[in-house]
């Protein structure tokens, strides 16, 4: 592979035999593989950390658009948030249920707070928020669901 440093790693043999068990299972090909993707997660599970990092995202939320006050409550939020909306797609799902796909770009912290104000509303079955990094393309997702 072009790019890349070796580099060695020691551990206790039961470790890993465990680590060895699990990517098995996981069908990871090979240990630095498996290593590689730990690290990125622990990288992005430090950049979750930082509420200024700035994200690009998608809210994905499912509703059923009978309950009262709801679409007006969607409006409201989304308005309130423009500067981090960048567009929405609707989406009929059957006679009542619908999905809104929000695409939206801003700092984390902010994200994070539409996102949950918008999985509050009452009505709202599901809403989850992906993230990538701006900087370095991490992925994230938190998820609400609620029955
Ligand atoms: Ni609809």
């Amino acid at each position: 592979m072009e790019g890349v440093t070796r580099i060695g790693v020691s551990l206790e043999p039961e470790l890993l035999a465990e680590f060895d068990r699990i990517i098995q299972k996981k069908g990871y090909v090979s240990r630095s593989e498996a290593i590689r993707d730990l690290v990125r997660d622990s990288l992005a599970e430090t950049e979750w950390k930082n509420e200024k990092e700035y994200m690009c995202g998608v809210i994905t939320m499912v509703y059923d658009h009978d309950t009262t006050g709801l679409s007006d409550r969607i409006t409201e939020i989304q308005h309130a948030a423009l500067q981090e909306i960048s567009t929405t797609v609707h989406i009929h799902l059957d006679r009542s249920r619908c999905m809104e796909v929000v695409i939206v770009e801003g700092e984390l912290a902010e994200l994070k707070a539409l996102a949950n104000d918008l999985g509050a509303i009452k009505g709202v079955l599901r809403c989850k928020l992906t993230m990538a990094s701006k900087s370095t393309g991490h992925m994230h997702y938190i998820g609400v669901r609620k029955d």
